[in-house]
């Protein structure tokens, strides 16, 4: 097999760069290890900043979104006992984000290849990647018991943190950042219409808690739990009571209960690597960098990624530049890093931690008064939470 760029992993930024490249006019086969069910049914974001919304709109992907999704203007701090509103759309002159979950966005975007003929292997294994600093690099996998190899221009690493992307890349030529958190989330999803339009991010002493939402039928909650945390520890009575145990306030307001459909945890990590590129690979995504979930950017990390990488190879094939592709990671770090500090900021002022000292209680606590009282500082939030705009 022969393409202009093989992309490794079939989540938001694999997908969405395959789409923009043949939007673009240049071909690409995109290999991913699960199955395509699997992939349709993995849950997890549900944030979409407004340049997300605006970048799959003018691919032609948002028409489910547009119909589905719910736009919100604001979100709430609950702590206290009390809940203090974050008008989003106010604070960052008319911005706002969409709920809509990211399995949902993957659907739309499988649909729209499976439409377009693009090339998109599912259960593939054994993906390797070769000569990468030639100009002949070239990808081996196993699909259908057979071995197979795909020569390219280019490879795009978009197979998440745990792929092979990345391990492929000799150590001495890259740098990673980590932080790990002594906590992690348990998640759940239920059959419960949602009791508040906007999320409401909870700190309690017990633990951080999380409603959110995935329709107005489906509620999403998660409660900040330990990283080895046992699910058979957590029967749904439990996981109810904990939750309005953390939820509790004032004005009596609370997430309703209904059918537990899904449970997981997950952990919590900041990591990225630098550079984002070695010879003709390019990371993108959760491949190049993770952030803990509480400032909702992950998602939205992998799609600028990969907006900014289709438009460099779109430069290269098109005009013979190849300045873009020689900037992608220094331009993608540089919103990387904003989203980094704002995720670790959001986590680390609503989570309780067992090491925290009566000190650092009273400053998280301070941090959020003034987060939710300040213009100043309600509107740091607000722009860093719908999103930086594109300078492009
Ligand atoms: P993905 O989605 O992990 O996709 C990588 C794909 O590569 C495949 N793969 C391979 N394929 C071939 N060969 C191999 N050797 C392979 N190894 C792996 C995998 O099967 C997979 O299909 O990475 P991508 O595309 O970079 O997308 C990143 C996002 O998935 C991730 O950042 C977000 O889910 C993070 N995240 C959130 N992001 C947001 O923007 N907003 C949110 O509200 C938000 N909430 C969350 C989140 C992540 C969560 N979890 C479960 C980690 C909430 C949670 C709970
Ligand atoms: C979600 O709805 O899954 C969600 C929302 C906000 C976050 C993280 C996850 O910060």
């Amino acid at each position: 097999m022969r393409t202009q760029v093989a992309i490794v992993g079939a989540g938001p930024a694999g997908l969405l760069l395959s789409h923009l490249l043949r939007l673009a006019g240049v071909g690409s086969v995109v290999l991913e290890s699960r199955s395509r069910e699997y992939c349709e049914h993995r849950i997890r974001a549900g944030v979409l900043e407004q340049g997300t919304v605006d970048t799959l709109n003018a691919a032609g992907l948002g028409t489910r979104m547009q119909r589905e999704g719910l736009v919100h203007h604001g979100i709430e701090l609950l702590f206290g006992r009390k809940r203090h509103r974050i008008d989003l759309t106010a604070l960052t002159e008319g911005r706002a984000i969409t709920v809509y979950g990211q399995h949902e966005v993957v659907c739309d975007m499988i649909d729209a290849a499976v439409e377009h003929g693009q090339p998109l292997y599912f259960d593939v294994a054994d993906v390797s990647l070769h000569d990468l600093t030639t100009d002949k690099p070239w990808v081996r996998f196993t699909h259908n018991g057979a071995q197979e190899r795909i020569d390219c221009d280019y490879v795009a690493g978009c197979d998440g943190f745990h792929g092979i992307s990345r391990g492929s890349i000799p150590e001495h030529a890259l740098q990673a950042f980590e932080r790990v958190y002594p906590y992690a989330w348990l998640g759940i999803l239920a059959n419960a219409a949602p009791t508040c339009d906007e999320l409401v991010y909870a700190h309690s002493e017990r633990g951080f808690a999380l409603f959110s939402m995935r329709s107005p039928e489906v509620t999403r909650l998660y409660l900040q739990c330990r990283p080895d945390e046992d699910l058979a520890q957590w029967p749904d009575e439990r996981i109810w009571a904990e939750l309005h145990a953390r939820f509790e306030s004032d004005d009596g307001w609370l997430p309703a209960v209904g059918e537990i459909t899904q449970k997981g945890v997950t952990p919590m990590r900041s990591f990225v690597c630098e550079p984002m590129q070695h010879g003709r690979l390019f990371l993108a995504g959760d491949a190049a960098h993770i952030v803990p979930p509480t400032g909702a950017k992950g998602m939205n990390l992998a799609v600028a990624d990969v907006r900014v990488l289709s438009r460099a190879l779109a430069a290269h094939y098109h005009d013979g530049r190849d300045d873009l592709l020689d900037a992608y990671s220094s331009t993608c770090l540089e919103r990387v890093w904003r989203a980094e500090h704002f995720s670790y900021f959001m986590t680390n002022m609503l989570h309780p931690s067992f090491d925290d000292t009566p000190f650092v209680n009273r400053l998280k606590m301070s941090e959020l008064r003034y987060v939710a009282s300040s213009n100043a500082a309600s509107r740091m939030l607000a722009e860093n939470y719908v999103g930086l705009p594109f300078r492009d």
